[in-house]
């Protein structure tokens, strides 16, 4: 070949791969589709096992799962669907609140295919004691998992039990779903064997440590939008206390709840929710993160209007990617976050859910 085609030839390779653009992973996908709802001004709804049940009935297994109860609300899914993988860990065949793992998966590529996002929480077992998320009587559990402790070799089959769900997780041509990972979530307060008072912060940011190295290095998901989401009471130092590093986060999420009687309570839960979500905005700009409202709500809503008089007003000011409401549990029937046909609240949640900033799956 003469020497000037050849120079040609290498040039043009090289033009071609500096020009390459590399295909962004699905979670990559996820967090731009994230970070475009809030630059639209977007707060995306979400509610907890919103396809699986609702406040008085269940998905059965070979229904098409489009029923929520925020549809028979207002038309709409929420935008954002909440799952929760505890009993994976155990190779169970439900969840602990006795949705199938089968149907959670197709609930989930359902949920992506239409448009929505999934979100997943894990209310993993006591891997020392034997007992639920909340056993709380041993304050050595997390050292157990760690390397070199007694249970170290048994919880890592635990987590590649719940990686290969995550992994399983396929549209119907094959791509990996993406979707948000909530895994150690209010460790700020002590009601979780990974809680505030049960581990050091060394042995919380290990167990962070491990649990991402697994799911992302040693398994390679690629589909994973990590969200850290202590509970709320803290300030912005108690907050970034236990902060796993900027690497590891994707989401700087919140749990807060509202307790007590209403209306009394409505300004305090609002006050609070309001002044944490403007230091959490703060946050997100520092360590460029989007920001959510991971898990919020009001037990039963006995408040007529606490869609639009007391949730709207404390997060309509904040950058909030999202934000989730609990789930209306089927067989508790006071066991409520969300809206269901026939509720105190359902009017005031069309309000809500036509004003400005919230949208529900399209
Ligand atoms: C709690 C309650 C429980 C449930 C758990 C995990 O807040 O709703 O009934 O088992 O979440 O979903």
């Amino acid at each position: 070949m003469k020497p000037r085609l050849m120079s040609a030839l290498i040039l043009t390779a090289a033009v071609f791969q500096s020009c390459e653009v590399r295909t962004p992973s699905p979670a990559e996908e996820l967090k731009t589709r994230l970070e475009t709802a809030v630059s639209d001004g977007h707060i995306l709804f979400g509610h907890q096992d919103a396809l699986m049940y609702g406040h008085d009935w269940r998905a059965m297994p070979g229904e098409q799962l489009d029923r929520s109860d925020v549809k028979d609300v207002c038309g709409s899914h929420p935008a954002v669907l909440g799952l929760d993988l505890g009993g994976i860990e155990l190779g169970e065949d439900s969840n602990l609140d006795g949705n199938s793992f089968r149907m959670m998966r197709e609930a989930a590529v359902l949920h992506h295919e239409r448009g929505g996002i999934v979100t997943f929480s894990w209310h993993v077992r006591n891997p020392l004691t034997g007992g639920d998320s909340w056993d709380v009587s041993s304050s050595a559990v997390v050292s157990s998992v760690l390397e070199g402790g007694e249970k170290h070799e048994m919880f890592m089959e635990w987590l590649s039990r719940c990686a290969d769900f995550l992994e399983s997780l396929k549209d119907s041509e094959g791509r990996s779903v993406p979707v948000i990972f909530r895994p150690w979530h209010e460790h700020t307060g002590s009601w979780f064997w990974w809680g505030r008072d049960l581990c050091s912060v060394e042995e919380y940011l290990a167990l962070w440590e491990m649990t991402y190295s697994y799911m992302t290095v040693v398994r390679g998901l690629d589909n994973l939008v990590w969200a850290y989401s202590p509970g709320a009471g803290t300030d912005a130092d108690g907050y970034m206390e236990r902060y796993p590093g900027d690497a590891m986060v994707d989401i700087l999420g919140l749990d807060c709840y509202q307790y007590g009687e209403a209306p009394a309570s409505n300004q305090v839960y609002a006050s609070q929710l309001n002044e944490t979500l403007g230091w959490m905005t703060v946050l997100g700009k520092e360590h460029g993160k989007i920001i959510a409202l991971t898990e919020t709500g009001f037990e039963g809503i006995p408040y007529a209007k606490w869609w639009t008089e007391v949730l709207y007003p404390a997060v309509r000011d904040w950058p909030l990617a999202y934000l989730l409401v609990w789930r209306n549990a089927c067989d508790m029937p006071e066991h409520f976050y969300g809206p269901w046909k026939g509720a105190l609240s359902e009017e005031d949640f069309l309000n809500f859910a036509a004003s400005g900033r919230i949208r529900l799956a399209e």
